[in-house]
């Protein structure tokens, strides 16, 4: 069997190069993939000034970010900072931010997000927040899509590889986080070999509030497989949640060949209902835990970080009939619920074809107790009383699917590198079109919601190869619109991506761009240092601290002459934009400083530290151009010996 299994790894291995090998095997137009023959240049087209129709928020992967895209035109119009330090903005160096990075390992610089997710009202996309996770050092961020800011990060504790998140149930009530990578839990030191039975794969609910508040609610105390992605239920299915899992033989090396010896690993059915209610009741044990949980303030500009040092912890097996194991062929990836919730899509990644759960007859199955085995004393339901179908020979190497809203769903198959459209209900193949080259992700605007806006598909592509000019051996993934609104999918723009997209959230426009903020409000300013007038700057010593109070207006600082610093200070500048008009923000970089730039947006206060370690007269300037006298937003700041008895003393126009 062992030797079976890695013989079609190798099978697979050997045919994924091929794939990838930048010739498409699928016999179409390489470089247009026919879309040269229609009108699909017209398609995309957004006219200068004019605006796209949907927002699509791609996660940045490595990047640690998240990019706004503008669909149908692949035109990028932001990359928001999210859980990597990025310096065109300050985020991460600032001191504003910094806490926002904190976590129970102390400041950790970058991130791996994922899973893009925006939050929901009724089983549909509001526009509110999107949520995405960090794989590496697990944590949740939630980002304002009024703002276009990463308001709040939590950690979750006893995780590792936080993969299976961050996606969030009908009402936004959970969001949740499961651990890709089973660990000892709690963490402690033993061996590796002794993984088997020892380590588990908690399964995190965090909880929203109606003001976008994350709360860990409950951890489920789940055996140590590997959850690698999940989805929630909606409609009649609302209130449970579904995780893939793989690496059900709890192997510790060598899983490419290890953790496939299973014909089949599980979705773990969840009712999170039934344990909100058990925890809720006062079920459930206080177990010790560490992590950080960061909050930006809007009218403080500040972020803070609290350390939270309790979760509760929930066993599954005190809780009757909340969670059940469903049996899906071949590692699955992907987890996808259709818009109705009665199907839940298993792609089994080593797999041609594709298993869909039935829901009803999940919930009959387990009525009748219709069980094959336990795992960990959990039970397995009947592999043939939950399916509801298969999809056969859809392609190979089969990741995730999403759906139109029209009765039909979309696969994305890795290995045979294309888009596959299949009917529900019937489970025939529809359509299929190449992608260029070897797809993971794909997105519909609203796909993972109960009402898709099925016009456009986009695909995520691991693999660029030739599709662009190239530009070293580095290339960025590329990205492909599709229109799906016919019976045939239609290939009608390629556009790259930034970091490794792994999966994207869309929504259409017009649920987003009215509420989204201008400006900050000067008299709603309270952050700490804050300067709202030019008559409030000033400059305090404390000891060696120096603090600043600026502001900017163009095209000046005040003050722009600082003196009576000493080399041994440490000096805050802390900026204030007067400005307040949409669009005019002033940058501030100070020579030397051993962090970024500051790009500081109308109304907001902002503050980066600077340690002058020479004697002498160094200048700062603006870093946004600004206005036609950019150029002139400059000042000198005065930097004396140690010993010096210079007073502060800070001028604009010698005043
Ligand atoms: S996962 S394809 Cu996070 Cu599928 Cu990337
Ligand atoms: Cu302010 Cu340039």
């Amino acid at each position: 069997m062992k030797k079976l299994n890695s013989i079609l790894f190798l099978t697979m291995l050997s045919l994924l190069i091929t794939a990838c090998g930048g010739e498409n095997n699928n016999g179409t137009d390489k470089a247009t993939g026919g879309a040269m023959a229609s009108n699909a240049a017209e398609r995309v087209y957004v006219a200068p000034g004019e605006h796209d129709e949907f927002y699509a928020f791609i996660s940045g992967g490595y990047s640690g970010n998240l990019t706004v895209y503008g669909l149908p035109s692949g035109r990028m119009l932001k990359e928001i900072p999210v859980f990597s330090q990025f310096p065109t903005s300050g985020y991460g160096y600032s001191e504003e931010t910094k806490p926002m990075l904190m976590t129970s390992h102390g400041f950790v610089p970058w991130g791996d997000s994922h899973h893009p997710d925006i939050s929901q009202t009724n089983g549909e996309t509001d526009g509110r927040w999107v949520f995405i996770n960090e794989n590496n050092t697990p944590r949740i961020a939630r980002i304002s899509l009024e703002t276009f800011e990463t308001e709040e990060i939590i950690e979750i504790p006893h995780s590792a590889g936080n993969h299976s998140s961050s996606f969030v149930t009908e009402n936004t009530e959970y969001v949740v986080a499961g651990t890709r990578f089973s660990v000892p839990y709690p963490q402690k030191d033993m061996p590796i070999e002794d993984m088997k039975g020892n380590f588990k794969g908690p399964l995190t609910f965090i909880a929203v509030g109606d003001d976008g508040r994350m709360k860990i609610d409950f951890q489920l105390d789940m055996p140590g497989f590997n959850y690698d992605l999940s989805h929630p239920g909606r409609g009649d299915s609302h209130g449970w949640f579904f995780f893939t899992t793989y690496n059900t033989e709890e192997a510790h090396t060598m899983q490419e060949v290890n953790a496939s010896q299973n014909d089949k690993d599980f979705i773990a059915a969840v009712n999170w209902k039934k344990i909100q209610e058990y925890v809720r009741n006062g079920g459930g044990e206080q177990m010790d835990a560490e992590y950080a949980h960061n909050v930006y303030d809007h009218s403080t500009h500040t972020a803070t970080t609290t350390m939270g040092n309790k979760v509760t912890r929930v066993d599954p097996r005190k809780v009757e009939g909340a969670v059940f194991f469903m049996p899906t062929p071949k590692s699955p990836h992907g987890c996808d619920v259709d818009p109705s919730g009665e199907y839940i899509v298993g792609n089994g990644k080593l797999s041609t074809d594709l298993t869909v759960h039935s829901f009803s007859k999940m919930l009959k199955a387990i009525e009748n107790k219709d069980f094959t085995g336990e795992a960990y004393d959990i039970p397995i339901l009947n592999f043939d009383s939950t399916l509801a179908g298969t999809v056969k020979e859809g392609g190979l190497g089969p990741l995730h699917t999403e759906f139109d809203g029209k009765g039909n769903a979309y696969t994305t198959f890795f290995i045979s590198s294309e888009v596959v459209k299949w009917k529900l209900g019937t489970w025939e193949v529809l359509d299929r079109q190449p992608s260029y080259y070897s797809v993971g992700h794909l997105m519909i605007p609203g796909g993972n919601s109960r009402n898709p806006e099925g016009k456009y598909l986009v695909s995520m592509n691991k693999i660029t190869k030739d599709r662009y000019l190239p530009t070293g051996p580095e290339l960025e993934h590329s990205a492909q619109l599709y229109d799906i609104s016919g019976e045939k999918m239609e290939l009608l723009l390629d556009f790259p991506t930034h970091g490794e997209p792994h999966y994207a959230a869309g929504i259409s426009a017009e649920k987003v761009k009215a509420n989204s903020r201008k400006i900050y409000r000067l008299d709603e300013n309270k952050h700490a240092f804050a300067a709202t007038s030019e008559d409030q700057t000033k400059m305090v010593r404390e000891g060696n601290n120096v603090h600043v109070y600026m502001t900017t207006v163009r095209s000046h600082f005040s003050p722009d002459n600082l003196e009576g610093i000493k080399v041994g200070d440490k000096v805050f500048f802390h900026v204030t934009n007067l400005e307040q008009d949409f669009d005019v923000p002033h940058g501030f970089a100070m020579i030397g400083a051993n962090t970024s730039e500051l790009l500081i947006m109308p109304g907001q206060t902002k503050t980066v530290i600077w340690e002058p370690k020479k004697e002498g007269v160094w200048p700062f300037y603006c870093t946004d151009f600004c206005s036609a006298l950019h150029q002139e937003m400059q000042g000198y700041v005065r930097v004396s010996g140690k010993n010096s008895n210079l007073p502060l003393k800070w001028t604009l126009d010698g005043e």
